[in-house]
Formats: structure tokens, sequence, C-alpha cells
């Protein structure tokens, strides 16, 4: 069995070789960057490939993919329609991402920045009570992730509704809502918003006026997912008419964010890189090698993206 891995620095792809090479020893592991003719490999490991990759290696059997979301490798043209596509499952991201909300929503719903100002001003001043019920979370993306930031959230009490397709209940206590018939009150009923929804034509644009505003005053705004799903020149407009009070954003529609961009001044917008959840090396690796020993095995394997919906 040959094993081609494909990432987007050197570095990187050379990293996941090792790994891969280790915990499948039976395997030829090669990395992209090793030859520049055909590997003839059976199986790609990639995150972000070029456009060559499916143009160069014609005999391969599936693909791995080193996240979660795979609308950049479905974009990529020359993707064989046949070719079987397996998405990274959790793998230790559904913790990062709980942690990655909890810390956000606490921050705005116990105002932790303000107290951060007081600590500047030398003021020691209690703020009131916190009541959750004013503080309603709604996760758009009711997934492998979606459902445990739910959990999580909820875990803290405070109230929670998913948003999915098929609406399907998937944590005792979260009310469902499904489709996009029952999109409007989700967002009625929403103070924090969080986006885990994957990239499609479905959910492009998603985060934009339309759909911001119809939520409970004084929202806040959580992005983990994709930096396309949110109309960016929509957001600090909605936030100087008063609509939103804050953003929490993790993704972007040009990553690294240009320097100019008008997000990193704006004190109601919180940004960090691209980090919510990472895909952690050996829990990567540990679900990859058994999934590709068990597709060579010609056996089921769960987190096989289903094209026709691009998930
Ligand atoms: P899943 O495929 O497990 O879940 C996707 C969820 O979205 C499902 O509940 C699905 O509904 C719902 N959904 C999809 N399309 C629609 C639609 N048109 N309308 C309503 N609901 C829809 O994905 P994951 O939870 O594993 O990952 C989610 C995304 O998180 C990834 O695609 C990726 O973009 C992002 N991500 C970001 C990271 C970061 O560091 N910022 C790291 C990892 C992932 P149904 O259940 O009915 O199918
Ligand atoms: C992913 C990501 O989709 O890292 O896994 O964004």
């Amino acid at each position: 069995m040959k094993i081609l891995c494909v990432s987007t620095s050197l570095t990187e792809q050379s990293t996941w070789r090792d790994l891969l090479a280790a915990a499948l020893p039976q395997a030829e592991v090669v990395a992209w960057q090793d030859n520049a003719s055909a590997q003839d490999a059976d199986i790609a490991v990639v995150w972000k490939p070029p456009v060559a990759l499916f143009e160069r290696e014609r005999k391969l059997r599936a693909v791995f993919n080193l996240g979660a979301g795979v609308d950049a490798l479905l974009a990529i043209p020359g993707l064989p329609a046949d070719l079987p596509i397996v998405r990274l499952e959790d793998a230790g991201m559904g913790a990062q991402m709980a942690e990655y909300v909890v810390h956000a929503l606490v921050r705005a719903s116990r105002r932790f920045d303000d107290y951060e100002a007081q600590q500047r001003a030398r003021q020691w001043r209690p703020l009131p009570e916190l009541d959750r019920r004013q503080w309603p979370v709604g996760v758009l993306g009711m997934g492998v992730l979606g459902a445990q930031v739910a959990r999580a959230v909820a875990g803290l009490g405070y109230p929670v509704a998913g948003w999915s397709r098929g609406g399907r209940a998937t944590e005792a206590g979260i009310e469902m809502y499904a489709g996009s018939d029952a999109l409007p009150a989700f967002l009625r009923r929403t103070r924090v918003l969080v986006n885990l929804l994957p990239l499609t034509r479905g959910t492009e644009g998603i985060l934009c006026r339309a759909t911001l505003s119809q939520l409970l005053p004084q929202a806040h705004l959580i992005n983990i997912a994709r930096g396309q799903h949110l109309v960016e020149e929509d957001l600090l407009p909605l936030m100087d008419e008063g609509r939103l009070s804050g953003a929490t954003l993790d993704v972007f529609r040009q990553e690294p964010l240009p320097p100019g961009h008008p997000f990193w001044t704006d004190p109601r917008v919180t940004i960090t890189p691209h980090i919510a959840a990472i895909s952690l090396q050996r829990e990567t690796v540990e679900q990859i090698s058994s999934k590709i020993l068990a597709f060579m095995r010609g056996e089921a394997v769960t987190g096989i993206v289903e094209r026709g919906r691009g998930y």
C-alpha cells in the first residue's frame, strides 16, 4: 500500500508523512515534495492539495482529509467524481470547539471585558448578577462539532437550540430547528449565534444582514466554521446600528486577515487565526490510519463525504 501526504507546507507534509509511516509500518508513505513525478499512490492524505495532485495521481482509491471541512478539496477542478473522500470526524476537535465557544460566551455574558477595562482604570466595581435566560445560544450546524458545543453550553445552564438540515435531536434538552423554513424562528430566539456549518452552496453568505438582524438585541456572533459564511461588510454596520454588540471570529474570507482589514482595530471584534480547533497530531493519525486499514480491507468507514450535499 502506498500513501501520499500532501499539505500546505513542506514542513507539515513531512510531519504527517513521518507520523503516518510510524503508525503504518506496513505501508510506503511518501510526501508530495519527495518526487515531482507520479507516485502511483493508493491513498492520498491531504490538506488543501494543489490542483496537480489529481492530474498526476491516477491510481488513487481514496482521499483522507486532514480536517473536518472539505470545501477546499471539493473545489479542486479535476477531482474525480467517484473518488471516495473521507473527512476527519472529531479527533479531539469537538473539545477544542467547546472550549472556544464557552470562553467567548462567558467573556460576553459575565462581562469580563468590562472587568478588564475596570482593572486598567483601577476600579473595584462588581457588576449585576448574570441571568443565563437572557443569553440564549443558537448553534448553526449540529453535526459532530456543533453537537458537542451545544452540550457544553447547555451543561453550564444556558438555554440552547440547534439548527440543521434534518433537525435530528442529538442531545437531550436542546431544542432543534430544521431547514430554511425554521431558520427565522431559530434566529429570533437566539442572542449568541455560533456557526458550525460546513461551507456549501447552501450555506455560503448565511451570516448576513438579513439573518443577523433577526437575532435578539445585543447579540454576539461566534464564527468558527468558514470565513465565506459571513458577508463581512455587513458586520460592522450592524454593530453601529446597535443590532449586534460583538463578534468573535476565527475564520475570514481572506486568511491571513489582511493588515488593513477594519476587523483588526474594532474593539467589538475579537480575532483568532483559524485555531478554534486544530487537527491534533496523535488523534488525527490514529483515526486516519485505522480508517485506511479498514478501507483497504474493504470494510465500511464513517466520515465519507456525500458529494451531492457538499459535506
Ligand atoms: P458535520 O458534517 O458533522 O456537521 C454539519 C452540520 O451542518 C450538520 O448538522 C448538518 O445538518 C448541518 N448542515 C449542513 N448544511 C446545512 C444546511 N444547508 N442547512 C442547515 N444545516 C446544514 O461537520 P463538523 O461538525 O465536523 O464540522 C463543521 C465545520 O466546522 C466544518 O465543515 C469546518 O468548516 C468547520 N471547522 C472549523 C475549524 C476551525 O478551526 N475554525 C476546525 C474544524 C472544522 P444534518 O445534521 O441534518 O446533516
Ligand atoms: C477543518 C479546519 O475543517 O481546520 O478541520 O478548518
